[in-house]
């Protein structure tokens, strides 16, 4: 795993310093933002991850860009969320220790239908991590209420499987049967609000996904698990779901389905020079795009070297990962 990672960095640095994401077929790189302003997006979304890992060389190689390069003097239009997720979390969990603000739900668009898919699902992860970090009664209040009303009226069995539908927000019918990878999540964080017993069968549905395509595509139709989107773009939320709830329970199936997680995604993704999101999963072998997102230095690498490798720099009893994975308590110097 610290192998892997230091194989991916190096590629980085020695194609893309600074620039924000790598396409790691070609060499090539693009920026997350504004193009034409790199803002080192991978290097801060790695920074904490390479400290966990005690790649110290590699780390300080990032802070000295960080100091040097980088600037948020840019007129251009950003987008707040992934600015506060992916920058600011990742500047805050690389500064111990963290400091962290209240949350912002600008990604929580009205809209009526209720899902705990994008663009809703960090919107519950936050209300939950403003209880666990601040103490803030309201928050809880509010993530007890929505998930009360999530498992009333999306929560629904197909076939033995837990899944969790889209509905009308007015009326709670069930309108679209369809489940984007990114709800994955949303296991880990039933278990953290204390429903173990169904973030472990939300788990256990997604990990039947896991055994059907070996890696998940970006959409499934719950009914007959068929792929409905059909890439995947190297995403962290079934690894995340397994960190939380072997953290919990403590239970081996979890580290086993991360492993798997792991061991495929090596298989499918490594490339010449890093780690590349597929754009068909569904094919053998599976096609390959060329692009690596800054979430994967923040998330899946973190999520497998700490279910791995009892990491020295991390306090296993008492932690919080924010939804871009950034280390907001559990750091240990
Ligand atoms: C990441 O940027 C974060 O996990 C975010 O909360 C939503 N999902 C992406 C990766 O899929």
């Amino acid at each position: 795993m610290r192998n892997e990672t230091r194989f991916a960095w190096r590629n980085y640095v020695a194609r893309a310093f600074g620039h924000d994401q790598i396409r790691p077929v070609s060499g090539g790189f693009v920026e997350f933002f504004v193009p034409g302003h790199p803002m080192g997006l991978t290097i801060v979304e790695a920074l904490d991850t390479l400290w966990l890992m005690e790649l110290d060389a590699e780390l300080e190689q990032g802070l000295a860009w960080v100091r040097s390069n980088l600037s948020f003097d840019v007129d251009a239009s950003f987008q707040v969320f992934e600015t506060n997720i992916r920058m600011l979390g990742g500047l805050l969990s690389a500064f111990q220790p963290a400091a962290v603000r209240d949350p912002r739900r600008d990604r929580a668009v009205p809209q009526p239908h209720g899902q705990i898919g994008p663009p809703a699902d960090s919107f519950y992860e936050y209300l939950f991590d403003g209880w666990d970090l601040f103490r803030d009664a309201d928050l809880k209040s509010w993530y007890d209420t929505l998930t009360a009303a999530i498992v009333a009226h999306q929560a629904e069995t197909r076939r033995g499987r837990l899944w969790f539908g889209q509905v009308d927000a007015v009326t709670g019918r069930i309108t679209d049967r369809g489940q984007s990878e990114l709800a994955a999540f949303y296991a880990g964080l039933l278990a953290q609000g204390g429903d173990v017993a169904r973030g472990r069968a939300y788990h256990n549905s997604w990990n039947a996904v896991q055994d059907r395509f070996g890696v998940l595509p970006e959409g499934i139709n719950y009914t007959n698990l068929n792929a409905t989107s059909r890439g995947n773009q190297l995403r962290p939320e079934f690894a995340d779901s397994a960190l939380v709830l072997w953290l919990i329970t403590r239970d081996e199936v979890f580290r086993q389905r991360a492993l798997t997680h792991y061991q495929n995604m090596k298989r499918t993704s490594r490339v010449q020079f890093g780690y590349t999101i597929l754009n068909d999963v569904t094919t053998n072998p599976v096609q390959r795009g060329d692009f690596t997102p800054g979430y994967w230095w923040s998330e899946q690498l973190k999520y497998y070297w700490l279910v791995f490798a009892q990491a020295r720099r991390f306090d296993y009893a008492n932690n919080y990962l924010s939804t871009e994975g950034n280390i907001f308590r559990g750091a240990r110097r």
